[in-house]
């Protein structure tokens, strides 16, 4: 391979515009869509390079600004088993999105030298996008990366950010966990729902109604194609389908964040179950409005302790012995954490923001759930757990064959709104419950999340699990000190690893006293 042809694409048509240093970070790179072809052409010769490193397993590239506003898009490389890129590789990926287009070819070689890479190996790269409109221009951005290297391109078109992992993973186990594509993945979660529905549409105080707020992002056309296949097991309304702007006072951030009902929602009965999904549809958050014009949400803790509790009641009526852990992020509401520990007895274990931490941890568990508080997350079950569950579903066990209904309907691969939403539904389904009865599990603490921007946020540093700030030295003292006025207050900060802010987050027993922790830590920071 002539790196040549490297430095002339990098040269003729994917010239750096801007010098200022980007940095792989909680979800890859991120930014102004203007300023990211190089970075894009970069990403398509690193996951070319990844490939071949691993033997020419299949590496996934997903280009999407998740969350982002509309002018914003973003790149994030995905590991052989659907993982986020390896953090060894986080800096090879910084390294090379930050040479200039002269030093392109000698850091490329340098990457093909230090890992030992043979570059006539097989390499295997699978790219897919959301649906701005920056977007297509992107993929064909990373697509000449790989041609660049002569590896391998297959283009899925607009997908979700977890269809891409799940393709990745169908993949590389070579159809064991489905068939990598469309079709595939449709069939597997559509078929496990559809068994556990069975004819009971409805039950107990469960109504099979429920709204859908699709972010204007690619999360609302897959659903609609999901209704298409389902037989209308789930009766779901679709809104925010595309016709707006991505993101814009709409889908899971906004909801979740501003905890308000998103635009363009119909004005549903009272208690009416709703659902918004993010950008990129890897997120996933419940609301509903009471008979009193009350809005209430149920976050990814709500989703993530009804989970975890129905698992725990499958482990046991399936008489397994099977650990199973929830992790958490300091974002998580108290409130939750304290359920979760003395009311499901369920052990707690607490990460760094970033999906990567959540799913390491949860490794550590036969069966490990995790949730970001945002609507992040999924369960994903050791071998251990899916071989026993199996046996016992061998020997007729009839709960151990629903369970393993339950795992096939989970995308395992990485957070997944739509299947979160499957499983939630076939959940409250089982249980009988309305909104309310979800609601009335714990009661949330009033919490707050802030930006705050500052000249250079990467001067704030932390520990244990963000909790902590290390630096600037004193402000720790700071924070407790403030935090020590207020009834159950909390309060934490963190730079943001999307978005050139600081990310005040506080807690306490009432609203007031929330709203006046997080202004009185937010002038700390500032
Ligand atoms: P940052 O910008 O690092 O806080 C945000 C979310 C993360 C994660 C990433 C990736 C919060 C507080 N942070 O990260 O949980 O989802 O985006 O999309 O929600
Ligand atoms: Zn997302």
């Amino acid at each position: 391979i002539n790196l040549r042809t490297v430095y002339a694409f990098a040269r003729e048509m994917y010239q750096k515009k801007s010098n200022a240093r980007i940095q792989y970070g909680t979800a890859g790179f991120r930014g102004n869509a203007d300023n990211l072809d190089s970075t894009m052409f970069r990403m398509g010769v690193l996951a070319t390079l990844r490939s071949r490193v691993l033997g020419g397993a299949v590496i996934g590239v997903m280009i999407t600004a998740s969350h982002n506003p509309e002018p914003d898009n973003g790149v994030k490389l995905i590991d052989p088993k659907g993982e986020m890129l390896d953090p060894s590789w986080e800096v090879i990926a910084t390294d090379l999105a930050n040479v200039t287009d002269q030093e392109l070819e000698e850091q490329v070689a340098k990457i093909i030298k230090e890992n030992n890479i043979d570059v006539s190996s097989s390499s295997n790269v699978y790219v897919g996008m959301d649906n701005r409109y920056h977007s297509p221009r992107l993929l064909k951005a990373v697509a000449d990366g790989v041609i660049a290297l002569k590896g391998n391109v297959k283009e899925f078109g607009i997908v979700t950010t977890p269809m891409m992992h799940y393709y990745v993973v169908a993949a590389n186990t070579k159809g064991a966990y489905g068939q990598p594509t469309e079709e595939g993945y449709y069939t597997k979660l559509i078929t496990a729902f559809n068994a556990l529905r069975g004819d009971k549409l409805e039950n107990g105080n469960y109504r099979n109604l429920l709204l859908f707020d699709g972010a204007n992002g690619v999360g609302a056309r897959k659903m609609l194609q999901f209704i298409k296949r389902m037989n209308n097991t789930l009766n779901v309304e679709v809104f925010n389908k595309g016709d707006g702007k991505i993101n814009h006072e709409c889908g899971a951030d906004h909801v979740k964040v501003q905890q308000k009902v998103p635009i363009c929602m119909p004005k549903a009965d009272p208690n009416t179950r709703c659902v918004s999904v993010d950008g990129d549809a890897d997120r996933v958050v419940y609301f509903f409005t009471d008979e009193n014009g009350t809005f209430h949400l149920l976050d990814g803790d709500r989703i993530a302790t009804l989970i975890a509790d129905y698992l725990m009641d499958m482990v046991k009526k399936c008489g397994l012995e099977l650990n199973l852990g929830l992790v958490q992020t300091a974002y998580a509401n108290g409130a939750s954490t304290d359920y979760i520990v003395n009311k499901l007895k369920v052990p707690v274990a607490c990460v760094p923001t970033g999906v990567k931490h959540l799913h390491h941890k949860a490794l550590e568990f036969d069966i490990g759930v995790y949730f970001e508080a945002n609507g992040h997350g999924t369960v994903i079950f050791s071998d251990n757990a899916k071989n026993l569950i199996k046996k016992a579903a061998g020997e007729g066990n009839i709960n151990a064959k629903q369970f393993l209904l339950i795992i096939d309907v989970i995308n395992e691969t990485v957070g997944d709104a739509i299947s979160d939403m499957l499983l939630v539904e076939t959940i409250l389904n089982h249980k009988g419950w309305d909104v309310k009865d979800w609601l009335g599990c714990y009661e949330d603490l009033p919490n707050l999340q802030l930006k705050v921007k500052v000249q250079d946020r990467n001067v704030i540093t932390t520990t244990d699990a963000e909790r902590i700030c290390v630096t600037p030295v004193g402000l720790q003292e700071a924070i407790n000190g403030a935090v020590a006025n207020y009834k159950r207050g909390r309060s934490f900060v963190r730079p943001s690893g999307t978005e050139d802010v600081v990310r005040v987050y506080a807690e306490a027993a009432t609203k007031e006293d929330c709203e006046s922790l997080a202004y009185d830590v937010g002038i700390l920071v500032h």
